[in-house]
């Protein structure tokens, strides 16, 4: 791919992985794709979920809470997870068979105890930055392709950001794994298409190339 264009790999980590905790299901399928798509790109970002212990997100941080319920906080509705991706530990690492030592810049999101990150370029409350748009801008990046997990949650709130940054945006549907909790997977796919975000396979990909 050209110097324009950038692979951002969301959330490749052991929390995400079967086995981890807070797992989608067949999330270490990606692996082996997104490590050949990686193969495909001079410039890969990845994204690392990078939560404080107790931070907001955590059903544990909100008595009589249960994960995969909702609350209300200062900044909307926020879905409780287990606690997962806390910072330095294990869980949090990147997969182990991820395999993408030319990836250029690691960026971290969900660190402020009080809000959650899922995307990639705007955090939870819709107005604290994480700097990504800037960031690609300045290195004269426009198209972003995207992959990793979860497809319904980071990825989808990621691909929406950077298409209403103004960044072409595809996002490769087999490097990609949703947690689908009540319909929230084909929510997802109908919001991306409706926001001009692309859709790809990495077959697709590969043709293009040759
Ligand atoms: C994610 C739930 C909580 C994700 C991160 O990477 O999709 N999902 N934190
Ligand atoms: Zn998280």
């Amino acid at each position: 791919m050209n110097a324009t264009s950038a692979l951002l790999v969301i959330d490749v980590q052991n929390c995400f992985i079967p086995g981890g905790t807070q797992a989608v299901p067949q999330g270490d399928e990606v692996v082996p794709i997104i490590n050949v798509l990686a193969g495909q790109f001079a410039n890969v970002i990845l994204t690392q979920d990078w939560h404080p212990a107790a931070h907001t997100s955590f059903a544990s941080s909100h008595p009589g809470k249960a994960p995969f319920e909702t609350t209300t906080l200062p900044y909307g509705e926020q879905v409780l997870w287990p606690d997962h991706a806390i910072q330095g530990s294990r869980d949090a690492e990147f997969h182990p068979d991820l395999n993408i030592p030319h990836a250029q810049l690691i960026l971290r999101k969900g660190y402020h105890p009080g809000i959650d990150s899922y995307s990639a370029f705007q955090e939870a409350d819709r107005s604290t930055n994480t700097g990504l748009a800037a960031y690609l801008r300045a290195r004269g990046i426009t198209t972003l392709y995207l992959a990793g997990l979860a497809t319904d949650f980071c990825v989808l709130w990621s691909a929406l950001d950077a298409c209403a940054a103004g960044f072409d945006t595809i996002v490769m549907a087999d490097a990609c794994w949703g947690i689908d909790l009540e319909g929230s997977l084909a929510a997802a796919w109908l919001s991306m298409e409706a926001a001009g975000v692309r859709r790809m396979t990495l077959d697709d990909l590969l043709q293009d190339a040759t």
